[in-house]
């Protein structure tokens, strides 16, 4: 699956920068070898990632993959119950990362000497990405070198995505957009790749790129910085996607930049799915047409069903009921398909998915966690449009302890944290009397916001 990392001939350059510290494509195959000389000792279950945006993150993970070990990546900032669940859910026999983290697993360190990569099984699971459903814990997502690789081969395609390319972001490396299309997709195409650590507008500004990847807010905050949005000017492609992409952004983006935003779509499950083409006009608010092979249905309601390669097989260890047995996904996207065949993502079907800063939160886990502090008696999580996030998560309680009591928004959203990823805190709780609930008793979120 990591063609232009593996193929001999390939130029020696440097492969990948992440802030200051950089790897040749050769530095990186050593520093990964050992990581998978290690990884042969640990044995074949998954090994789990603490995925910092870091070059030793991107060893680690190369060096899963060299192995043909599962690869799980752990997001940094995830609280000890998330991260519990993540470890214990993938079966992961091996950790690289502090040892405090995950305890009872073996701390995985680079060995003297690397190890070629070991025989590749492309239907083998290379990657398990952990994501958020409606309710519960986050669910695993395996995907195998031949899904990823038909994913990134679509992509491509559809941006004319070349060696000769730089690509640039900043985003977090243990989710589909900076992982796989963000770092394997530099690693399979032979672009080189500069990560900036985070994805701030003077960062992109200065790595001076050809090809840059960002979630909606990413491109918010380049719009809110003209002097930066104008150093975009020399790139080639700005790649939007994760979320959906506000007209207003667009044609903000487009005004500084001189480059109107490709908007693609996805979904941990499938990989990308739709993409504008390099050579299509980007319209604002439309996602472009199927990747590769990949094929889309949207029914009388306008719910989306996608098939293809890059499309999983089911959740780690449990049902999948919006997969059928002949292979289509329901997205639980709303979609509408133009005359020219590119798509428009209208909306969601389920309020209970929340999607902020590009980040997909489950209300249920939220809800969850507020229901663990004694004086919450009901709680009722939203996500309200928001011009930078694109929502910002929003927590109903009601408990009689807590009305008039100061620092009680705090208390609830520090224990968010405590247990769950940082950006799965509320940024506003809000105690009321009661919730809003229909005649069958269920809460209306519709009132709430
Ligand atoms: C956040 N903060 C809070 C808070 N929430 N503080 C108190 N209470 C809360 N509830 C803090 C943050 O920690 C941060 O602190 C500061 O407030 C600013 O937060 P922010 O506004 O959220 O900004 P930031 O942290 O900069 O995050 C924005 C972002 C981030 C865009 C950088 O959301 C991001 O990286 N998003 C990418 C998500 C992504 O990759 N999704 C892809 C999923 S795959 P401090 O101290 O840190 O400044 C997928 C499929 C596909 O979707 O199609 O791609
Ligand atoms: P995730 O599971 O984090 O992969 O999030 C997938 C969800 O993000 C999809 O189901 C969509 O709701 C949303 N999404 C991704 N890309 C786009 C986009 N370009 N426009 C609108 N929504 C998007």
């Amino acid at each position: 699956m990591l063609d232009a990392l593996l193929d001999p001939t390939g130029p020696d350059r440097p492969a990948v920068r992440v802030g200051a510290d950089a790897l040749t494509r050769d530095g990186l195959l050593e520093a990964a070898g050992r990581y998978a000389a290690a990884l042969a000792a640990t044995g074949p279950a998954p090994v789990a990632v603490h995925a910092t945006a870091t070059v030793e993150t991107v060893a680690a993970v190369v060096g899963g993959l060299l192995a043909g070990v599962p690869v799980v990546p752990v997001p940094p900032d995830s609280g000890p119950v998330e991260r519990e669940h993540v470890l214990r859910d993938s079966g992961a026999g091996a950790w690289v990362g502090p040892a405090e983290l995950a305890p009872g697993l073996p701390v995985v360190a680079p060995a003297r000497a690397a190890a070629g990569p070991a025989a590749y099984d492309p239907d083998a699971v290379a990657l398990v990405l952990y994501t958020s459903g409606t309710t519960g814990l986050p669910k695993g997502v395996p995907h195998t070198g031949r899904g990823l690789a038909a994913c990134l081969d679509g992509l491509a395609d559809a941006w004319a995505w070349t060696p000769d390319d730089v690509l640039v972001h900043g985003l977090p490396v243990f989710h589909l957009h900076g992982l796989v299309l963000g770092l394997l997709g530099p690693l399979r195409v032979g672009s080189p790749l500069v990560h900036t650590v985070r994805p701030d507008p003077a960062a992109y500004a200065s790595a001076r790129g050809s090809v840059y990847f960002g979630v909606p807010t990413v491109w918010h905050r380049v719009a809110r910085s003209p002097a930066d949005a104008a150093a975009l000017r020399s790139a080639r492609l700005l790649v939007s996607g994760s979320a959906p992409l506000p007209v207003s952004t667009f044609e903000a983006v487009e005004a500084l930049t001189g480059h109107a935003p490709l908007e693609r779509y996805g979904m941990t499950e499938t990989g990308i799915t739709l993409a504008t083409r390099a050579d299509a006009v980007a319209q604002a608010g439309w996602v472009g047409t199927p990747v590769g092979p990949t094929e889309t249905r949207v029914d009388d309601e306008g719910r989306l069903a996608v098939r293809g390669p890059s499309v999983f097989t089911g959740y780690l260890g449990r049902a999948t009921p919006d997969l059928s047995e002949d292979g289509w996904f329901t997205t639980g996207d709303v979609a509408e398909v133009g005359p020219d065949g590119s798509h428009r993502i209208v909306g969601r079907e389920s309020v209970d998915l929340i999607k902020t800063g590009g980040y997909r939160v489950g209300a249920g886990e939220v809800e969850t966690v507020l229901l663990d502090h004694p004086d919450v008696e009901e709680a009722a999580v939203v996500g309200v449009p928001d011009d930078d996030l694109g929502q910002r998560i929003v927590a109903y309680v009601v408990g009689p302890g807590l009305a008039g009591r100061a620092g009680v928004d705090d208390e609830l959203v520090a224990l968010v944290a405590d247990r769950l990823s940082a950006h799965k805190r509320p940024r506003r709780v809000v105690v009321v009397d009661a919730l809003p609930r229909n005649a069958m008793g269920k809460v209306v979120k519709s009132e709430l916001g």
